[in-house]
């Protein structure tokens, strides 16, 4: 049977639009607005931002095209969005003695809780005679250009950063949606703009913000300790700095960041769903630099952490390690360079050669690599390029 078989017994009533805000506030949302299903204006920018191939390897970004500029392509007779936002804003998060993670990604996995939620706020809507087939949606994992929908219903104001910047909220929110077939009324655009402040574009670490408003994903730390499989360019490792996993700088330096309400909260103060995952201030650098599959599978469960893989958390890892600069890690690293994965081994070798290239376990892994791009990333570091 189709989703969307609104034909037979439509119920009689339906509930107003204050009635699915109401329900939406109490199922935990902390903002709801109506607009339209599909992104407008903002399709053009994503159409240009492809052909320009700034998704980098995030091809079902490319596949699902027509699908994010016509959303009737995915569900037939979609009309409204209700737009969905929870603030996650909170303290920095990472790991015992060095490593930062992207706030996000510090607690149980959203991709699950969230899209829970949705689900809850699409049966109470059933219930209230809102013909269940006609609602889809979902959070991050769908063919939705979520900031476009959000923008165009006053959620907030699309930002420089690339982020929708809610001037009650601030920029940490997990946005999600449920369109429908039925016509709401849409709110009106949030207040509010960026005015002169540039502080998202000076203070990205890899200039991955090419202008207002553009981001590169290619050039962009969530993207290159998430997304990208294999070796990442030497210069955006470096640019990593201490960060394992996303990246939060532009939220960090945006002056609407104090507008969060979650900020202040800690620990057990915050709901249960944004509380730090027991990996965060209990795991170091070292232990995710040598996890074995087993202790990935059962330590990792339930984060959004597995996105970026056990093979990329611990390259990501190996670079941190190289970019803090500390010797007691050399022993860790240079174990990595028998590893049976060459990324992790070439990592590793950059690693090494940053914190000390005279190491002797660099011309020994050299004498005995057969991967003709991990040789070359010893000889790197050998020659102090790292
Ligand atoms: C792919 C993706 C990424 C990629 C690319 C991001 C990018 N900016 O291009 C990477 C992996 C780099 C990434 C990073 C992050 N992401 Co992300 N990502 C997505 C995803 C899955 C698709 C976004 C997409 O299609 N991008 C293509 C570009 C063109 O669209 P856009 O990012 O929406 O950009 C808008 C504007 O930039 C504008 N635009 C583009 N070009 C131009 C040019 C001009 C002249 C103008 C005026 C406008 C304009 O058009 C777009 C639509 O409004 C969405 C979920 C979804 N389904 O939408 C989450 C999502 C956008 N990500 C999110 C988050 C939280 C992040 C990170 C903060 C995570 C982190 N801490 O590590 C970073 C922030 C980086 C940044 N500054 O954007 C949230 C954003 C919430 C919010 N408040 O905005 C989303 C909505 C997920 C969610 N459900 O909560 N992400
Ligand atoms: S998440 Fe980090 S790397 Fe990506 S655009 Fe923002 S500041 Fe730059
Ligand atoms: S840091 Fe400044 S320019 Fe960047 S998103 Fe925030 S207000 Fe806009």
């Amino acid at each position: 049977m189709s989703g969307l078989d609104y034909g037979a017994a439509v119920p009689p009533s339906r509930p107003t639009p204050e009635t699915i805000r109401g329900i939406a506030l109490d199922l935990g949302f902390d903002l709801v607005r109506f607009g339209p299903a599909d992104p407008g204006e903002h399709g053009d920018h994503f159409v240009a931002w492809l052909q320009a191939g700034r998704h980098g390897e995030m091809d079902y970004l490319a596949q699902n095209r027509d699908r994010v500029l016509d959303p009737a392509r995915w569900r037939p007779g979609v009309r409204s969005a209700i737009n969905l936002a929870v603030d996650y804003g909170g303290p920095a998060v990472g790991l015992a003695g060095g490593g930062r993670i992207a706030r996000y990604a510090g607690g149980r996995d959203y991709h699950r809780w969230l899209r829970e939620r949705v689900f809850r706020l699409r049966q109470r809507l059933e219930a209230e005679g809102l013909p269940y087939g006609s609602m889809n949606g979902g959070t991050d994992a769908v063919p939705v250009l979520e900031r476009a929908l959000a923008a165009r219903a006053g959620i907030g104001f699309l930002a420089k950063s690339a982020m929708v910047i809610s001037p009650s909220h601030g920029p940490y929110l997990q946005l999600a949606e449920l369109l429908t077939a039925e016509e709401l009324p849409p709110d009106a655009p949030a207040p509010g703009t960026c005015g002169t402040c540039t502080a998202c574009l000076d203070a990205c670490p890899t200039g991955a913000i090419v202008a207002p408003f553009q981001v590169d994903a290619r050039r962009c730390l969530s993207y290159t300790t998430i997304e990208q499989r294999g070796f990442v360019a030497p210069a955006l490792r470096r640019a990593q700095g201490e960060w394992l996993f996303g990246c939060d700088v532009c939220l960090e330096v945006c002056p609407f960041t104090s507008k969060s309400l979650r900020r202040q909260q800690h620990g057990t103060e915050r709901p249960l769903e944004l509380r730090p995952h027991r990996l965060v201030e209990t795991w170091t650098l070292l232990d995710v630099l040598t996890m074995d599959d087993a202790r990935y599978e059962h330590e990792f469960v339930g984060t959004a952490m597995r996105r970026a893989t056990r093979s990329g958390l611990r390259r990501n890892a190996a670079t941190v390690l190289g970019n803090l600069g500390d010797p007691r890690a050399l022993p860790a690293l240079a174990v990595c360079l028998g590893d049976a994965d060459r990324v992790l081994r070439g990592t590793a070798a950059w690693a090494i050669g940053r914190i000390d290239a005279q190491h002797a376990a660099l011309p020994r892994a050299l004498a005995a690599e057969p991967d003709a791009d991990v040789q070359d990333e010893l000889r790197g570091a050998i020659d102090g390029a790292s």
